[in-house]
């Protein structure tokens, strides 16, 4: 049974856990809609193929595919994949699942954020977005877990990054766009992000990457990766827009406390070069008014810093980029005891996002003053 409950996960004691949590699953969808990836998705069904086997040597993993793809999704994914028809408008698993939340019962619960396509009819990605907006809810449903809905409240997964302490990381770009939730100020986004992920303090970045087609995903630009902890996405290229972008973000977080107090450490994540769609990727897409056009050298929004973290592991996108060895080396550094799994991703890159957008993990339950859940 799945329930949809009319609190709020701070209410009733339940917040979301930091990404390096023991994790239960990992959920993804299949991409194939021929109006955002090349060549009816095939290269991009390789990449994502590739992703959930990096994955499910850690963790197990779940595609949900339409119906039409069934069983060439059952043909490509590695057999260690559970892969469940649930039909979405898109592949981006992070903006469209739930965020799960925990209590100290060991009992979790999502959240059901409304969605709009990264913007609506003010510079969304595609129309309709109906189907992205039930993933969440189908996904409690097949768990059976009960779900909190944020009704009036539009909220993409990847526009947020906890770090399991009572801090949420994100950007005014994106949470304070006209796009999403126009009638709220800047208050009343805070006090929906303490009421469903139960944090303390926000910590806003001003931008994301340039020409990210989210306006500026925090999952893009920085993330935790332990308590006090961040990853900043940097380029040294002062001629780069971005540089100014990552200065801003670099100071304002070297002047802020985290909801624990903490003085944060903030380190630097290697940006690849800029990369834009060539004339034979975007001659790919299908041409649709419906969808976001691609079109031949626009830039994309390249980020090392969009990896998904699971049970021991980092599943990082690579480039073929002379910068690739670097940040894995600097991810290696900053987080000893994982095991830095790189993948390449020019593929889901070239459909506007990466890694982190599009898988989204589902945390352990585990009751406080066990171990693994079993009592001592
Ligand atoms: O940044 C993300 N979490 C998702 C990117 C979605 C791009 C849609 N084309």
């Amino acid at each position: 049974m799945s329930l949809l409950l009319p609190s709020t996960p701070r209410a009733d004691g339940f917040h979301m856990p930091a990404e390096w949590s023991p994790q239960s699953q990992v959920w993804m969808l299949w991409p194939e809609r021929p109006d955002n990836w090349r060549y009816g998705a095939k290269p991009a069904q390789a990449a994502f193929a590739e992703v959930a086997a990096a994955i499910a040597r850690f963790t197990p993993v779940t595609v949900g595919v339409s119906a039409g793809q069934f069983e060439n999704a059952c043909a490509r994914l590695d057999p260690a994949v559970r892969v469940l028809e649930l039909s979405a408008n898109d592949a981006w698993a992070r903006d469209v699942g739930p965020s799960f939340v925990i209590n100290r019962d060991g009992e979790v619960r999502g959240v059901d954020w409304q969605f709009n396509a990264w913007g609506g009819l003010h510079g969304g990605l595609y129309q309709p977005w109906n189907r992205d907006d039930q993933v969440a809810e189908k996904i409690c449903r097949i768990e059976g877990l009960d779900r909190y809905r944020s009704d009036g409240f539009v909220l993409e997964g990847g526009a947020i990054h906890v770090d399991g302490e009572g801090t949420v990381l994100t950007t005014e770009e994106c949470l304070l766009n006209r796009n999403r939730n126009p009638e709220l100020q800047r208050g009343q986004i805070e006090q929906h992000l303490r009421d469903y992920l139960n944090v303390e303090k926000v910590l806003w970045l001003p931008q994301g990457i340039v020409d990210d087609e989210t306006n500026g995903h925090i999952d893009n630009m920085a993330c935790f990766v332990a308590p006090g902890v961040i990853a900043l996405a940097w380029t040294e290229d002062r001629n780069d827009p971005q540089h100014a972008i990552c200065q801003r973000a670099w100071d304002y977080l070297r002047s802020q406390r985290d909801a624990k107090g903490r003085a944060l450490q903030v380190h630097r994540i290697v940006l690849p070069q800029p990369l834009s769609h060539s004339e034979e990727e975007a001659r790919g897409i299908d041409v649709a008014r419906s969808a976001w056009p691609r079109r031949a050298g626009a830039r994309m929004a390249a980020s090392y810093v969009n990896f998904l973290i699971s049970n021991g592991a980092v599943i990082l996108p690579s480039f073929d980029d002379p910068t690739d060895q670097v940040a894995a080396n600097q991810l290696a550094d900053l987080m000893p005891g994982f095991q830095i799994v790189c993948i390449p991703c020019r593929e889901i890159l070239l459909g506007g996002g990466n890694i982190h957008c599009i898988t989204q993990q589902q945390p352990t339950a585990v009751k406080e003053g066990t171990i693994d859940g079993t009592l001592d």
